[in-house]
């Protein structure tokens, strides 16, 4: 539990975000870029696009369809400075707990760090356990490819099941969709978050389960939806496996930080992989939560997305904010946030492997950002983490881009492609990307009315074929989607949110939210339960719900 006393306290109180010189002058700023269009900004600028990219780490981001100019930027960069985020990237590659509310250190580069680093927690240096539990995840990962690795019955493993959930399942999941051409087709891999019995009983279907093996990956191995799956698939195992409770060894591993609860459950801590207080649940996947993605992938394309992640954090800790990849993308993510009150970001990945990368980033980013007190505590006056969502492309052209281009809300898209298809065939790649920079010039640029009535639209019809365009967009580039770009892509985005969250001087490494959805259910599964009729004390309408079910199932008297 934290301390009576703030660690907040001791934090030298930074001046209010809106009484910084650049937030001021930003908010005249907006005031006068929201009366300009792209079309015009391109109009006088032969060079924008140039201007307004970066190419760096193989990755190409063109971020000239925003609503900016070159002063935005500047005072974007300069708020970033008034913020010190230079000095708090310096605190957190340090290792300093400025996970304040749970008093941690938030060190995810540290997964990531060459061997030869060193990263004190504490004043020990963490790098030689990160690469410990690397060793021995690669070695674990070797023999059940190879088949060394034996079932209970001496068949080899065809099947791995990840049972976690939140940051304990949704990069596995990502990373093995994101990576399944670099995977062992042979093997099938499933994935169970779910309390819903119908997620684990869809995961099994099928299996076998002496070919079949369990990774329960929870941080707290305390987590109800994870322990209660966990104790299904040991019994589906063992009624499979003829009674035998002794088969537990050879199909069950452990991912967690607790070693008790794992011995507890009745999972060998020899098999278990363990990882450290000082990574959240969110930014684990590249911790032992990533044995899944080692198993389908292998270690060396293992190493390489770690090999993605590292690069992106050099770039992160060394790149002046001008060339800054995470700094740029944060920043012009919270000018429309803060400055022009946009709700959401889109991303929208053109790569049908990056289907869970928008879900992905929906938690890396509402679950660090969706704060309303700053660090002291106090109440904030401005807009903190957007909304995330998206599909992959060309699926949302055909549904919700509608919105986007005519609604009436301003959201900002990210647009992600990639040069190369990893699944060449004809033309349909040319076609993918076409569609890419289609979208973004439309959003960009729009149709004028005058545009409209050319082409001999009827004057009834005109308004509806308007696009007003003056949308905006980033748009990043790559080669191929590989484990290395994979890596520096999550990495950009998670250094993005760490840029804004210090911006908006908030704790972008707690989750109190989620906290409090672990413990709401807990007092209501017994009233659902009970043989007797429970005595309810919540609300009407909870105690009607509650009753409403007992009686649907037959339990009420
Ligand atoms: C992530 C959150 C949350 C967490 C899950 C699973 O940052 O803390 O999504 O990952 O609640 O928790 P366990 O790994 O402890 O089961």
């Amino acid at each position: 539990m934290p301390k009576s006393v703030s660690p907040a306290a001791r934090i030298k109180a930074p001046k209010p975000l809106t009484a910084l010189n650049a937030w001021k002058a930003l908010k005249d700023h907006a005031r006068q870029v929201s009366s300009l269009h792209l079309r015009d900004l391109f109009a006088a600028d032969p060079k924008r696009a140039k201007r307004f990219t970066v190419e760096t780490l193989g990755l190409y981001f063109d971020y000239s369809k925003n609503r900016i100019t070159g002063k935005t930027v500047d005072l974007l960069l300069e708020l970033a400075r008034e913020s010190e985020l230079s000095s708090r990237i310096d605190a957190m590659f340090r290792g300093d707990k400025i996970n304040v509310t749970e008093g941690r250190a938030v060190l995810h580069v540290a997964l990531r760090a060459p061997r030869n680093a060193r990263i004190l927690v504490d004043d020990k240096n963490v790098v030689p356990e990160v690469h410990a539990v690397l060793d021995r995840m690669a070695a674990f990962c070797d023999r059940v490819r190879s088949g060394k690795w034996k079932g209970h019955t001496g068949k080899r493993i065809r099947n791995v099941i990840n049972i976690g959930i939140g940051g304990s399942d949704l990069g596995p999941v990502m990373a093995y969709e994101a990576l399944k051409a670099y995977s062992d087709r042979r093997m099938t891999f499933r994935f169970v978050s779910n309390v819903d019995g119908t997620d684990f009983a869809e995961a099994v279907l099928g299996l076998d389960p002496a070919e079949t093996l369990f990774i329960i990956s929870s941080k707290t191995f305390t987590t109800l939806e994870t322990i209660t799956n966990a104790k299904s698939a040991r019994a589906w195992l063992v009624k499979g496996l003829g009674g035998n409770e002794k088969s537990v060894a050879k199909h069950f591993v452990a991912v967690s930080t607790n070693g008790p609860e794992v011995a507890k459950f009745g999972i060998d801590t020899r098999n278990m992989f363990g990882f450290w207080d000082w990574v959240g649940g969110r930014y684990s996947m590249d911790s032992a939560i990533g044995l899944a993605t080692m198993l389908a992938i292998g270690p060396e394309n293992f190493s390489e997305m770690l090999h993605g992640f590292h690069e992106m954090d050099r770039h992160f800790k060394t790149a002046p904010f001008e060339r800054n990849l995470p700094v740029l993308l944060g920043m012009l993510g919270l000018w429309y946030t803060d400055f022009f009150g946009a709700q959401t970001v889109a991303v929208l990945p053109y790569e049908q492997y990056l289907k869970r990368f928008p879900a992905y980033l929906q938690q890396l980013t509402m679950e660090s950002n969706g704060k309303h007190v700053t660090l002291a505590g106090k109440e904030v006056n401005y807009n903190t983490g957007a909304i995330y969502w998206g599909e992959p492309g060309t699926n949302g052209q055909h549904s919700f881009y509608q919105l986007i281009h005519q609604g009436t809300r301003l959201i900002p898209c990210d647009f992600i492609g990639f040069a190369k298809s990893l699944n060449p065939l004809g033309r349909h790649h040319d076609m993918l990307l076409a569609n890419v920079f289609a979208q973004s010039e439309a959003l960009a640029f729009g149709k004028t009315l005058e545009q409209v009535k050319a082409e001999g639209t009827p004057d009834w019809l005109a308004p509806h074929r308007v696009f007003e365009g003056n949308r905006p967009s980033n748009t990043i580039l790559a080669e191929e989607l590989t484990p290395n770009i994979l890596g520096k892509l999550v990495a950009l985005y998670e250094h993005a949110v760490f840029t804004q969250g210090v911006v908006w001087q908030i704790n972008s490494f707690d989750q109190w939210g989620v906290e409090l959805g672990k413990v709401l259910a807990q007092r209501i599964i017994p009233e659902l339960e009970s043989k007797q009729e429970p005595a309810l004390n919540h609300d009407s309408s909870t105690n009607s719900l509650i009753r409403r079910y007992r009686k649907l199932k037959g339990r009420n008297q």
